[in-house]
């Protein structure tokens, strides 16, 4: 995940009913289902779980510091998930009133990690893996609205990739995943079901891609020519440049931070462990 900045996160953490609306219109899906797909969890489970969890963020000011507003919106993700969450105090006094029991669910990033950890039952989940998770199953719900060839390009072999590109190849993608370092695609897809590393040259040679997941910072690079006119494009990049450049802003998702903290929250409230790779 890049660091995210203030202005990243401006203005998202107030208008939840717009979230909700875009997500119903271009996902027909709601967040708490959304993240039961992403986790392979039956949807009832994923909400009794959350409406059960005590959430509480601890902000963490240590190397580049706190980043106005992420505590706020990891707060509100919760909330609107249904979950009780308090912004606890930051650092280690935070830490100590969450393990002397002020919540069930721990959410903390520093500069190298971003954890949700089920103090109570178990369970723990990083960001890059859950973030990859939710973007594929948002993209796996716009593939199956639209009709679309199960067949995917990903872009970028960093965490979110490689679990997007993990979770797309179990649910029956073919999966193309692509990174500018070379070697490092084809290194990292050798694990992966379904999955064939390559380098952004040989993109030119294989058929356009109705199918896209964005996981670079650099979405104004990739060719539009390369997708289908009517592609999907699911895009956990930060920052994201593709609004406005789609002919249809239904077959898109982005959002910088709240997906993925959804995909964490529910994965920590059903025990399930996931790491980034
Ligand atoms: O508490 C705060 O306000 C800050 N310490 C939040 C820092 C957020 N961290 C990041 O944006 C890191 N790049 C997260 C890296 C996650 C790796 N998957």
């Amino acid at each position: 995940m890049t660091r995210l900045s203030e202005a990243d996160l401006a203005g998202q953490a107030g208008d939840w009913a717009a979230y909700a609306r875009r997500m119903r219109e271009n996902l027909a899906v709601e967040l708490p289902e959304l993240c039961a797909r992403a986790l392979d969890l039956p949807d009832d489970m994923v909400r009794r779980r959350l409406a059960a969890a005590r959430v509480g963020i601890v902000p963490v000011s240590s190397g580049e510091g706190r980043i106005g507003g992420f505590a706020e919106l990891l707060a509100a993700t919760a909330a609107f998930l249904g979950c009780p969450a308090d912004i606890l105090p930051p650092d280690a006094a935070g830490f100590a009133q969450a393990r002397a029991g002020a919540c069930d669910i721990l959410l903390w990033a520093d500069d190298e990690t971003y954890l949700a950890e089920n103090l109570r039952d178990g369970g723990r989940a990083e960001n890059g893996w859950a973030t990859g998770r939710g973007f594929a199953a948002a993209l796996d719900s716009m593939a199956c609205r639209h009709h679309l060839e199960r067949r995917a390009l990903v872009l970028g072999a960093g965490p979110v990739g490689c679990s997007a590109a993990a979770w797309l190849g179990g649910h029956g993608y073919a999966v193309s995943l692509c990174d500018t370092v070379p070697g490092r695609a084809q290194a990292r897809a050798a694990g992966l079901p379904t999955c064939t590393g390559l380098e952004p040259a040989a993109l030119a040679a294989l058929p356009p891609f109705a199918c896209l997941l964005d996981a670079t910072p650099t979405g104004a690079c990739f060719p539009r020519e390369r997708l289908t006119h009517g592609a999907c494009v699911s895009a956990p990049g930060v920052p994201c440049r593709w609004p406005g450049r789609l002919p249809d802003a239904r077959r898109f998702w982005h959002d910088p931070l709240q997906l993925g903290t959804a995909v964490m929250l529910a994965a920590a409230a059903c025990g399930m462990e996931g790491e980034d790779a």
